[in-house]
């Protein structure tokens, strides 16, 4: 009973943030739905390095074999302020070794990344958990996803 009770405070207390009528677990969950099905290109339920350049290579605009911060953030016509921060936000992430260039110099660096359990391969597991991650410490710029539910 006293188990129960814990369980029942604890779900009050992480869905006491709502968006839509979703709690910011259940909306993150669904925007990284989104993200996952266009990462894994073939379904296979791994997100291989091979996806991940691939993902990131619709960004490099003048197809130089390197995605600018610029060509990242402008890639497309962003709808507001919050927006554009966010992608910032993730180009930091994205670019590991930090010099703004996001290239094959980052690519194992953010594959690392990714792998949080360290197996070598980015499962869906790992992506999802990564995901979460990213959202969360940029929670304050999206305001728990508000800025970024359309
Ligand atoms: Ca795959
Ligand atoms: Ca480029
Ligand atoms: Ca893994």
């Amino acid at each position: 009973m006293a188990a129960f009770k814990l369980i029942v405070l604890l779900g009050i207390f992480c869905c006491s943030s709502f968006v839509h009528g979703q709690t910011t677990h259940e909306l993150y969950e669904r925007m990284i739905d989104d993200i996952w099905s266009s990462s894994d290109d073939n379904d296979d339920g791994i997100f291989s390095q091979f996806e991940l350049i691939k993902t990131f290579s619709g960004y490099d605009t003048n197809g130089d074999g390197t995605i600018t911060r610029h060509e990242y953030v402008n890639h497309v016509q962003v709808p507001s302020e919050h927006v554009h921060r966010y992608l910032h936000a993730l180009f930091d992430i994205f670019d590991v070794n930090g010099d703004h260039h996001f290239n094959h110099h980052d690519y194992h660096g953010l594959y690392t990344k990714m792998d949080k359990d360290c197996d070598g391969i980015v499962t869906k597991a790992d992506f999802y958990k990564f995901w979460h991650e990213v959202l969360h410490k940029t929670s304050h710029i999206h305001h728990n996803g508000l800025y970024l539910h359309n």
